[in-house]
């Protein structure tokens, strides 16, 4: 029985098409730069905020209409909140999906309860996986929901908490890999603090990073080969979160030996929280050799928590298609929507149009940036910009045949530098506002 009868699968009918459950931009099959836009931008969908929202927020209890849910913690519901979602996903033509382990199915009395459940469920995705051809882009384990983990998971003050959550990364790890997953993503959820005063920092790195060796190496063992994603975010739950942003993360990464196995999972809305935009924080882990995937959605300025929004600025999905081009596009990772619809937008319609909005946001923002790319101009013009490292002192500096002293006499005896160049900042952005609009 269909979830949604009165919706048929949503199609392409290009840019001046009025109807609103139509594709304007996104055309999975043509090529952009020799590569279908599916493969450049290998969307993915959120079990957790496409099936389980159901509009609750601090003042407020349920407003969504979700007619297939009985509103259950059944595992025959659960199973069947996965058909739905496979419609759903046919319908709108994505090639990947994401879940966590508690969004998809419900714990039971026991841990071992629990694992059954997650079993039965999954059984279910299996089927429908083989029945679409809809892959899993990466799984994850909710470590962060249950009071058990109410002092964090792997840098919980209690060992017992840490140690549940490595027997529940455990099976996470097997089902990703039964589903045949690209990939694996650590968010820490809880893991940070509120206060100094009642906190061993140094213990709680220590053992986020002897968690996350234990995840790659039980990988290794059982022969998971997808990739490992850290998702950075600055606060919320937690006031200090150990993965405020990319640098955060990927200094963790480093100091502890995981940099050759695990990636940066970049969202968004999490960028804005930490003071940064999304550009930065690509630009950066891209730079670092760490760009891996990509929560995407949008936060509100004006709102200081992450508000998941579905993406629809263009410059926005055009500066960071940009970004992701310029480092080679997506090797294992994609734009997974980690965005939900308005408490208000209550009908399963909406969801429709959510997703619609953003998958054709990226797919124009995919073309202009491929046109920014062909025409060489702003490269060009950041190139020039640096062309006094091209040659002379700077291109001895940059070949390392310069030091202090060396560049102390050079100094002195030059007495001023170059005369600077403008940044040209505005002209900049009109170039971009050019493309954009032509
Ligand atoms: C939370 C968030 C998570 C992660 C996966 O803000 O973004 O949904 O993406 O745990
Ligand atoms: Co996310």
């Amino acid at each position: 029985m269909s979830a949604f009868p009165e919706i048929s699968k949503i199609k392409y009918e290009g840019p001046d098409s009025k109807n609103n459950l139509a594709f304007r931009h996104y055309n999975e099959n043509e090529l952009v730069e020799g590569k279908s836009m599916r493969e450049h931008l290998n969307f993915a969908c959120a079990f957790w905020h496409t099936m389980r929202m159901n509009g609750t927020d601090p003042f407020g209890s349920a407003t969504m209409y979700r007619p297939w849910d009985d509103g259950s913690d059944s595992v025959e519901n659960a199973q069947n909140r996965v058909r739905v979602f496979f419609e759903f996903l046919e319908k709108m033509s994505f090639p990947f999906y994401c879940f966590h382990d508690r969004d998809i199915a419900p714990e039971g009395a026991t841990f071992k309860e629990t694992c059954a459940n997650l079993d039965a469920v999954v059984k279910v995705f299996k089927e429908e996986q083989d029945r679409t051809g809809i892959n899993l882009l990466w799984g994850t384990a909710n470590l962060f929901g249950n009071p058990r983990f109410m002092h964090g998971a792997a840098t919980s003050s209690n060992a017992d908490a840490f140690a549940y959550a490595a027997a529940q990364v455990k099976k996470a790890l097997e089902v990703t890999m039964e589903l045949g997953g690209r990939g694996y993503t650590f968010w820490g959820g809880r893991e940070g603090y509120q206060s100094f005063l009642n906190t061993d920092m140094k213990r709680e790195l220590d053992h986020l990073a002897a968690f996350m060796h234990m995840a790659v190496d039980y990988a290794k063992e059982i022969g998971f080969k997808g990739q490992f994603y850290f998702e950075p975010k600055p606060k919320e739950p937690t006031k200090h979160q150990y993965d405020f942003d990319c640098a955060a993360c990927i200094n963790f990464l480093r100091t502890y030996g995981l940099a050759d196995d695990v990636k940066m999972n970049i969202e968004t809305n999490h960028a804005t929280l930490a003071g940064h935009t999304v550009e930065h924080e690509l630009d950066y882990a891209g730079s670092q050799g760490f760009l891996g995937s990509v929560d995407a959605n949008a936060g509100d300025m004006l709102l200081g928590w992450d508000t998941d929004q579905f993406p629809t600025d263009v410059y926005m999905t055009t500066k960071m298609m940009y970004i992701i081009m310029k480092y080679g596009g997506f090797k294992t990772g994609g734009l997974n929507f980690d965005a939900k619809v308005r408490r208000e937008s209550f009908e399963p319609i909406d969801l429709f149009y959510a997703h619609i909005g953003g998958m054709d946001a990226f797919a124009k923002g995919l073309k202009i940036a491929a046109k920014l790319r062909a025409s060489g101009e702003l490269k060009e013009m950041t190139t020039n910009r640096y062309a006094s490292w091209n040659s002379g002192i700077g291109a001895r500096i940059e070949a390392g045949k310069e030091d202090f002293k060396s560049l102390f006499d050079y100094i002195t005896e030059k007495g001023e530098i170059e005369a600077n160049i403008s940044g040209r900042q505005e002209l900049f952005e009109n170039v971009l506002n050019r493309y954009m609009f032509d």
